[in-house]
């Protein structure tokens, strides 16, 4: 069998991380994609073997795009993340996001982690004090984010360009380069004012991220190729505060107002989110047998554009502090997803919203649907009839009939218990049956423990193929009028095609795979080491529960709504 997850790499421990989700608006499916669905399936894989696993993410609160929403809607930037926090954390549960905790970065526990680690590094001379010109609006007397900048754009002449971009020709700007540069909010007037601010030196680290990064050659080919070119071009300073109101304030007297840049803040985020797992664990300290003991195996499941923040920075300001943490193991970051061959969109509100799916939809069809097409080497794409093919063809007709099937006959001939099987009546095609299955679950946990999602969903699929076939070619709807004992025999070989289904399913569809695992009559708790049940073979007597509908079809008039709306966004 398999050795675990983590004893090759002499990990005692798992901490898996997803990226904050911003409280700027609700999740929509190419989150689930990217940070958050694969992440659900790796962690639930590892408690199926019975590992030692946190799962630790919250929501990131701060920022500039958070105050200009809350802005737009009238209420203050905490209402908004509160509200936003409430319904993104709901979504994810109705969904089956199996976080051990979901904090919010605005929370105490945050703003005090988040200055203590700053102190550290700063007490210990790390940062560099820059002083630079920016905007600063005498009418609302504070400094002014490239967002809430606006003048015509030194491109393409167009009015109401942006301090950081140009709508009308895309352009990235530098605030300064624009013409007649005046606050956003009330058209007054700027002047270019002198302001000091602490940058992170990552060009000091440079050396030993590159033999971080050289530890891992598992690490995925675009998460590596982006972090070469960035040490190309040579780490830069980056600054880690910012004159804006709403953040974490400086730990420091001179600190004029000012808060730390959010991608600072925001990863100090999870080691927050632990502490607060641990102190409601009764045992606050505990936090840091999880980020600095080295038998902690770390990994960051983001999106492709958050590599540099997870892969460069976060470990650099780890490297930095006085105290020894734990560097990321692997940070499998996802490209992109796109919808109905087209790209997201939250501006034009291209997107499928995870609370209005699940107003209409179960979870399990999504998770099932994501994880057979996610966007893993290269960006991929969504479609309603691609979610109705994956629900119908594959959940209902590969694995729910099965299941359906064989439970039916064995309540029907046999009283709803396992039948007499045993080796003596194995024939070559129960044993080929049975070896397929017992493949595809190794191959399985193979690709589950490299991070290969997709892959394994692909030997679950199989599996379902190879348990369909035996049903047909050992047709106990034959042998059952014929002979009974090969008919039962047959009829227990499937009930252990079907435990191995369950285990290989249960990540990906655990709303559905626990009903399962019940009607089977398991005794070891599912997500605490159900594998080892999982690959004994089901004795024959014992009974079985009562099986019902797992995966309901999906008719036209269901989904078709769905691709109107979606074109109806796209005709603008
Ligand atoms: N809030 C997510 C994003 O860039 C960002 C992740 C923070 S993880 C510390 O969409
Ligand atoms: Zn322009």
């Amino acid at each position: 069998m398999n050795p675990s997850p983590t004893s090759e790499r002499k990990f005692s421990r798992t901490l898996v991380t997803s990226a904050l989700p911003y409280a700027n608006g609700e999740i929509h499916l190419g989150h689930l994609a990217g940070a958050y669905l694969p992440a659900d399936i790796y962690v639930r894989y590892l408690r199926l073997r019975g590992e030692d696993v946190l799962y630790i993410c919250g929501t990131d609160e701060y920022g500039v795009p958070i105050t200009l929403t809350a802005e737009r809607q009238g209420i203050s930037p905490k209402e908004l993340v509160d509200r936003n926090h409430a319904s993104i954390r709901k979504s994810f549960a109705d969904f089956g996001m199996s976080f051990d905790n979901f904090s919010q970065t605005s929370r105490p526990i945050h703003t005090e982690t988040s200055q203590a680690f700053f102190t550290d590094l700063h007490s210990q001379g790390v940062f560099r004090q820059k002083t630079t010109e920016q905007f600063y609006s005498p009418s609302q007397q504070r400094f002014l984010a490239d967002r809430y900048i606006e003048g015509t754009c030194p491109r393409c002449n167009a009015e109401g360009a942006r301090g950081d971009q140009c709508e009308k020709c895309g352009s990235s700007l530098d605030p300064t380069e624009l013409i007649e540069p005046r606050n956003a909010q009330d058209g007054s007037p700027l002047e270019l004012r002198e302001t000091t601010h602490w940058f992170l030196p990552l060009g000091d680290f440079q050396d030993r991220l590159i033999a971080m990064i050289d530890a891992h050659p598992e690490w995925k080919d675009n998460v590596k190729q982006y972090c070469r070119g960035w040490f190309k071009d040579g780490l830069e300073d980056r600054a880690v505060t910012r004159d804006l109101g709403w953040g974490v304030q400086v730990p420091l007297p001179d600190h004029d107002g000012k808060v730390f840049y959010v991608w600072f803040e925001a990863p100090i985020g999870y080691i927050s989110s632990t502490r607060e797992w641990a102190a409601a664990q009764g045992d606050p300290e505990q936090w840091r047998k999880w980020w600095q003991d080295p038998e902690t195996r770390l990994v960051h499941f983001i999106g492709k554009d958050n590599v540099f923040f997870h892969a460069v920075m976060f470990p650099a300001m780890l490297m930095a502090h006085s105290e020894n943490y734990v560097l990321a193991d692997n940070v499998p970051a996802n490209e992109f997803l796109n919808l109905e061959g087209q790209k997201l969109s939250t501006s034009r509100g291209f997107a499928v919203w995870l609370p209005e799916y699940l107003e209409k939809f179960q979870a399990d069809p999504l998770r099932y649907t994501l994880a057979r097409n996610l966007p893993e080497t290269r960006d991929m794409n969504f479609t309603w009839e691609g979610f109705q093919a994956r629900n119908n063809n594959e959940l209902g007709n590969n694995f729910g009939n099965l299941i359906n099937r064989i439970f039916t006959f064995v309540h029907k001939y046999f009283d709803g218990v396992v039948p007499e099987w045993s080796e003596a009546m194995m024939t070559d095609l129960d044993r080929q049956a049975l070896a397929e299955v017992e493949a595809d679950l190794q191959e399985w946990a193979r690709r589950l423990g490299t991070f290969d999602v997709k892959a394994a969903v692909e030997a679950a699929f199989h599996a379902g193929q190879v348990g369909n076939r035996y049903f047909d070619e050992s047709a106990p709807f034959k042998t059952r009028k014929t002979d009974l004992e090969r008919c039962g025999h047959s009829l227990g070989v499937s009930l252990q095609i079907i435990r191995m289904l369950a285990v290989m399913l249960a990540p990906v569809v655990p709303f559905a795979m626990e009903k399962l695992w019940n009607w089977l009559g398991m005794e070891t708790a599912l997500w605490r080491g159900g594998w080892n049940e999982g690959c004994r073979p089901i004795p024959p007597g014992r009974k079985l529960g009562t099986p019902e509908i797992l995966f309901p079809r999906l008719d036209d008039e269901v989904i078709q709504p769905e691709v109107e709306r979606l074109k109806k966004l796209l005709e603008g």
